[in-house]
């Protein structure tokens, strides 16, 4: 079940549930003003299953928006081998600590947004214009609910400055966190356990020029850690009263000498989810 929040003709902001490659639900019709207060809701598939007159609208005729309302943003970091090669590639001065937290006990955990600042389908997503190395990080996103349950999952971009994360490990709020450097949606899809949800694969396409320059795509079984271990951390002595989302770390990580450019346009596809596409701008 997908769900969205999407923004109709009026310019309304509304809550709605996807049906088809072309149709939405507005469930902000039947009183659903929020999408907050459906994650929180413990019966919302038989909610969802017992709404069955909501009126409909073509999915053209209205832009999702991102699904986030008050949810903090976190996210998880070397959580694939991939991501700790790449970290300790681009890092002389911090390789060891990549090393070392990839088998530790304790996950990397990171404050990676603002809601507000985080930015939805089709809008900019930003590159320092003080880093000279940058790319996306396609990422499955944990949606939680403010007793710390997994609720449902939707696409993020984690986009990194890595010259700056690999110059000095305490520069990692930089190279993470400014305008637009977070990218969540187009939906969250509620309804899957773990074990199905890492069946699925995620991966990303980067066009310049309308010319594929990259693309990968990795296994979501590939994530080392447990869903339910990082959310445990997570939420180890802190409390959530809005939620939070859980951005679960980068296993496609473009060669050495790949930067993202101004325009280029950034797809993350994860199988069971959809596509979350974005353009790049520098600030
Ligand atoms: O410590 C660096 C961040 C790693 C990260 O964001 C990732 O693995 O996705
Ligand atoms: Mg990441």
């Amino acid at each position: 079940m997908k769900l969205c929040r999407f923004q109709n003709s009026a310019s309304e902001a509304r809550v709605g549930q996807i049906i088809d490659e072309s149709t939405v639900t507005d469930l902000s019709a039947e009183g659903i003003d929020s999408i907050t207060e459906l994650l929180e809701d413990s019966d919302l598939i038989s909610r969802m299953e017992a709404l069955t007159d909501s009126p409909t609208l073509p999915l053209d005729d209205v832009e999702i928006l991102t699904p986030v309302e008050k949810q903090e943003i976190w996210a998880a970091g070397v959580t694939y081998l991939r991501s700790k090669k790449a970290r300790m590639e681009e890092s002389d001065f911090s390789a060891n600590a990549y090393d070392q937290v990839y088998d530790a006990a304790r996950p990397e955990i990171f404050f990676k947004s603002l809601p507000e600042k985080v930015v939805g389908p089709n809008k900019f997503i930003g590159i320092r214009a003080d880093s000279r190395w940058n790319v996306p990080e396609p990422e499955l996103v944990l949606v939680i609910n403010s007793k710390k349950e997994l609720i449902g999952v939707s696409i993020g971009n984690d986009m990194s400055s890595r010259d700056i994360e690999g110059e000095n490990l305490l520069y990692l709020p930089q190279a993470k966190v400014y305008d637009k450097s977070c990218a969540i949606g187009p939906y969250v899809v509620v309804g899957n356990n773990e074990e199905e949800i890492r069946q699925w694969t995620i991966g990303v396409e980067i066009s310049r020029q309308d010319e594929v320059v990259f693309s990968g795509e990795i296994s979501i079984d590939n994530i080392k850690r447990t869903f339910s271990g990082l959310i445990d951390y997570l939420g180890r002595s802190q409390s959530f009263p809005h939620g939070a989302m859980l951005l679960t770390g980068t296993g496609v990580v473009p060669d050495d000498d790949f930067t993202l450019a101004e325009k280029d346009v950034v797809s993350i596809r994860i199988s069971g989810i959809g596509t979350l596409q974005n353009t790049v701008t520098i600030l």
